[in-house]
């Protein structure tokens, strides 16, 4: 099946969100895994080579391995998001057909990358261990208009959110509020990380968003969603990605955005790494970072 069924769509329509089930192969995403691997290998090295660490782990798997060097020494997760490492097979997953398949059911044939993208490790956690859970990795309530530029008020953004473990109750997954995002926005604060204003919080049954590997939660940017807490033993690896229609704003402007599939403009597809991280670096090295939320 390319792309979703008209059930799927009219799902995301009305509830605000869908879990897209079974959309990337093994093929899609072991790329990405070896990646991310190979990273994490490398920043384990230079670690030990400090001294920072006593144990590379060598033989623990992708996901058990961060974990184990991240318990040595939590520098090993320091810039280790997507528009920091700035990794090939991530560049190339990004404009993925399987996943672009989708996108293009809900937004047309003209799509841009939207430059608010994460990978997220969320770290396995006891309750009563440390006070409280990363923020980072366990988001409160919140909408992801919130962390937007106001230009963007009439792009349609969507948020693309893919595990590269199975996210499950126990290993962190989304949880997410049907319906509400008819409401429209929702006042946020920033204090404690961006969350929606105690009073604004609608009491609605959320909905746990299970998602296996291969399988995509979609939600729209009013859709109020949370990251439940990771208690298992293994680490919820997940990439969240955004896009929206070509030339619309993205939200984050001074980010840079680029053409992922376009059928009337395709000269201006960006197909180069180099040229991604040169747009990424510009703009990291013209980027007044403290009025952003990582959200
Ligand atoms: O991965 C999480 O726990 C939270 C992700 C999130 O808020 C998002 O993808 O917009
Ligand atoms: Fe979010």
């Amino acid at each position: 099946m390319k792309g979703l069924t008209i059930e799927q769509i009219i799902h995301y329509q009305t509830e605000g969100y869908l879990i897209a089930e079974d959309v990337l192969t093994e093929e899609d995403l072991q790329p990405v895994i070896n990646e991310l691997e190979r990273e994490i290998d490398r920043r384990a090295r230079a670690l030990y080579a400090e001294g920072k660490i006593s144990d590379l782990h060598e033989d623990e798997s992708f996901e058990r391995r961060f974990a184990r060097l991240y318990a040595q020494c939590p520098e090993i997760g320091k810039g280790f998001d997507i528009n920091d490492y700035l990794g090939e097979a991530v560049f190339r997953f990004l404009a993925n057909d399987h996943l672009l398949d989708v996108v293009e059911c809900l937004l047309g044939s003209e799509l841009s990358c939207n430059p608010i993208q994460h990978l997220r490790a969320k770290l396995p956690w006891k309750p009563g261990k440390d006070d409280k859970p990363d923020y980072f990795q366990n988001v409160p309530w919140h909408q992801d208009n919130a962390v937007t530029s106001a230009d963007s008020e009439a792009s349609e953004i969507i948020t693309f959110w893919l595990p590269l473990v199975n996210a499950t109750a126990e290993t962190g997954c989304m949880e997410v509020m049907p319906e509400v995002s008819k409401l429209g926005y929702l006042k946020h604060r920033s204090e404690g990380g961006t969350t929606i204003v105690p009073e604004q919080l609608p009491h609605v049954q959320p909905i746990l968003a299970e998602c296996r590997k291969g399988s995509i939660v979609i939600m729209n940017k009013y859709t109020p969603h949370r990251g439940t807490t990771n208690t298992s033993d293994i680490v919820r690896w997940s990439l969240d990605l955004r896009y929206h229609k070509l030339g619309a704003p993205s939200g984050r402007s001074i980010h840079p955005s680029f053409a992922v599939r376009s059928t009337k403009q395709p000269e201006q597809l960006l197909t180069d790494v180099d040229e991604w991280r040169r747009l990424w670096q510009e703009a990291r090295n013209r980027r007044a970072e403290g009025s952003l939320h990582r959200v």
